[in-house]
């Protein structure tokens, strides 16, 4: 039986060495240009550009094509998405799923709106590779991941909250004060999958250490923990190393963030998926 998974590239990393995952690309679109969020795009060139660009910036989510061409021709596909309340990746997802089922009636097609992105996806999509290995079936593997996404969470620290503002993705005021030099917001994704802040902080050292408080509110307790950034190597390791002052046992991966998430958590943004 053919498996494909799948999500989008808010998900952020080729994670696995013995199972492939195809990434749908999310866009970054300016009037001079338009990045595609795929193994292709040189984000760090796109970070210098926009960076000198001065006009208008948006996103642009996969069209219902896009999903259909990742699934190919597999038996089963297993994927998810970012969440449905910032961005229209998972209704294309959806749609894309209910014309798969229709040309392929006995396909089995799951796709899971995360109500969320980043780390916590790579967490997700960490558990469908875990209970495909251990031969779960298909509907052991849309439940047992429901019940997983319950208990994973995201939580970030921004220092801009800038091309969320200009995309009307977050209150222009809250943008704003947390443009202020020094000023990074913490904050998690919310239960509906929205932006949450939760505290303001002045610069890294309380930032870093309001993280792991958030986390330990939500639950933390020793588990995995997925940090992903937008080229700040540096502050993930600072993290890291007070986390492990606390849970010295704990499984930290880092990657970097690719084209989308490094345009909405912008530089010096750190995202957290964790269990918890
Ligand atoms: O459809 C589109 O154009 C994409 C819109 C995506 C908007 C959200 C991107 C989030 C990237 C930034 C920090 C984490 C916020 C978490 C909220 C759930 C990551």
């Amino acid at each position: 039986m053919k498996i494909a998974i799948v999500a989008d590239s808010s998900a952020n990393t080729h994670i696995f060495d013995d199972m492939e995952v195809t990434y749908v690309p999310l866009k970054i679109v300016t009037e001079k240009n338009e990045y595609v969020d795929d193994d292709n795009l040189d984000v760090s060139a796109m970070l210098s550009e926009l960076r000198e660009y001065k006009g208008k910036s948006s996103t642009a989510c996969p069209c219902v094509n896009d999903w259909l061409d990742a699934f190919g021709d597999a038996d089963m596909v297993l994927g998810c998405a970012i969440t449905s309340n910032l961005s229209g990746c998972y209704n294309s997802a959806r749609l894309a799923v209910e014309e798969y089922m229709e040309a392929n009636p006995g396909k089995k097609v799951f796709i899971l709106d995360t109500l969320s992105t980043g780390p916590e996806m790579q967490l997700i999509l960490e558990k469908y590779r875990e209970l495909i290995l251990k031969g779960k079936s298909f509907e052991e593997i849309v439940e047992e991941v429901k019940a997983y996404s319950e208990k994973t969470h995201l939580i970030f620290a921004l220092t801009s909250l800038d091309n969320f503002a200009k995309n009307g993705r977050v209150n222009p005021a809250l943008a704003k004060a947390v443009g202020i030099l020094g000023i990074r917001i913490v904050g998690k994704a919310s239960d509906e999958g929205t932006l949450e802040p939760m505290h303001k902080c002045r610069g890294e050292k309380r930032a870093l250490r309001q993280l792991v408080a958030s986390m330990k509110e939500l639950g933390y307790s020793g588990g995995k923990v997925r940090i992903s950034h937008s080229y700040n190597p540096e502050v993930a390791g600072n993290f890291t190393a007070l986390l492990k002052e606390e849970f010295p046992d704990c499984e930290v991966h880092v990657c970097l963030n690719r084209g989308l998430c490094c345009y909405y958590a912008e530089e010096g943004g750190m995202l957290i998926g964790f269990e918890g």
